[in-house]
């Protein structure tokens, strides 16, 4: 993973048919060198997004969403190892790794993530999402197109479950997996809500710890009280420090995974696309209303005061402008 300091910028940058032949190649210092350049949103993103175009809407994106410590980082490697046995490359991206609970820094993640040494088959990245109210960053949706057109065949994607992001992985990826672990406690019911209506698969990992079949078993009928269809979704029970349940894992994603993959690649770009202008409107908004030069937003603060409008209906008349 270590990124080459003295890199003239013109160099990679020159010939950009080259480096996509490169980055296809799956050479790591051409993959890191788009990566960066796209996650910064750097003067070249324009261009390398263009050149990028033929290569996208191959890769299955697989995100792994779960509480701080489950051991979502030990799974994705577990997992990358098993992928790699099918003969598939693999792009990781670890969405601001760094829990209190775990303590596992990025430098951790470097421990957990073995599998990604020494193999150009594999190339991960970790991101901050710092500054993005908890979201998922842009940034992380911009490095999917990366390894995209880099040519991984699959790309996993790992974030805290702390709001919002779970949300946000759910528009951008194809298929979604909840991580938990027995003994979780109450971080696993504060999260089950908003992660059990969108998860595609659920697992339940620390299986060799007590209380693993009584997580599953609290997972499968909190399921079953959503309907018919969120009681199909399956409760894996892996061990990721063993390697252990990977096979069962692994057809369950594939099956999610091939109704995702049945339809048209641009469908699945679509999505990301989607995604990424919805932020960009959500915050122009936000700006438009922080700097509110017109008055209007207080104006409306007034209206709402007074009862002439409910709030709802005066951030409608602010986005529209003037009505
Ligand atoms: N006993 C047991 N421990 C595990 C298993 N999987 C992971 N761990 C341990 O649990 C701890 C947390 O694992 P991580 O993979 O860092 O968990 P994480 O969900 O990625 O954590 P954050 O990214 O910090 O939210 C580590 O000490 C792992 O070694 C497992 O299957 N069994
Ligand atoms: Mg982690």
């Amino acid at each position: 993973m270590a990124r080459p300091k003295h890199t003239p910028l013109a160099e990679d940058l020159a010939d950009l048919d080259r480096l996509m032949a490169r980055m296809r190649a799956g050479e790591r210092r051409a993959i890191s060198r788009v990566v960066t350049e796209l996650e910064r949103l750097s003067a070249a993103a324009p261009s390398l997004l263009k050149a990028m175009q033929p290569y996208l809407g191959h890769a299955l994106v697989i995100g792994f969403t779960g509480p701080p410590g489950a051991g979502k980082s030990t799974l994705v490697n577990a997992y990358t190892t098993y992928l790699r046995g099918q003969g598939k490359t693999i792009g990781i991206i670890a969405v601001d790794p760094s829990s209190p609970v775990s303590g596992g820094a990025i430098l951790g993640d470097r421990i957990r993530m073995t599998a990604t040494l020494d193999d150009d088959g594999v190339f991960m990245r970790s991101l901050a999402s710092r500054g993005h109210l908890g979201g998922l960053s842009p940034a992380a949706v911009r490095v999917i197109d990366a390894l995209d057109a880099a040519g991984k065949d699959v790309i996993l994607i790992e974030t805290v479950g702390t709001g919002q992001s779970e949300i946000d992985v759910a528009e951008v990826t194809d298929v979604r997996v909840l991580v938990t672990a027995p003994g979780l406690g109450d971080d696993i019911q504060a999260m089950k809500a908003g992660l059990i209506e969108i998860a595609d698969v659920m697992v339940v990992n620390k299986a060799d710890r007590e209380g693993a079949d009584r997580t599953a078993q609290e997972l499968k009928s909190a399921l079953s009280l959503r309907g018919h269809d969120r009681a199909q979704v399956p409760v894996i029970k892996t061990c990721a420090t063993a390697g252990q349940g990977l096979e069962a894992l692994g057809s369950a994603i594939a099956e999610v995974g091939a109704v995702a993959a049945a339809g048209p690649p641009q469908q699945r770009r679509r999505r990301r696309a989607r995604y990424l202008i919805a932020r960009a409107a959500a915050d122009l908004i936000a700006e438009r209303i922080r700097q509110d030069a017109s008055g209007e937003f207080n104006a409306a603060i007034d209206a709402v005061l007074s009862g002439a409008l409910l709030p709802a209906d005066a951030a409608r008349k602010l986005i529209a402008g003037r009505e």
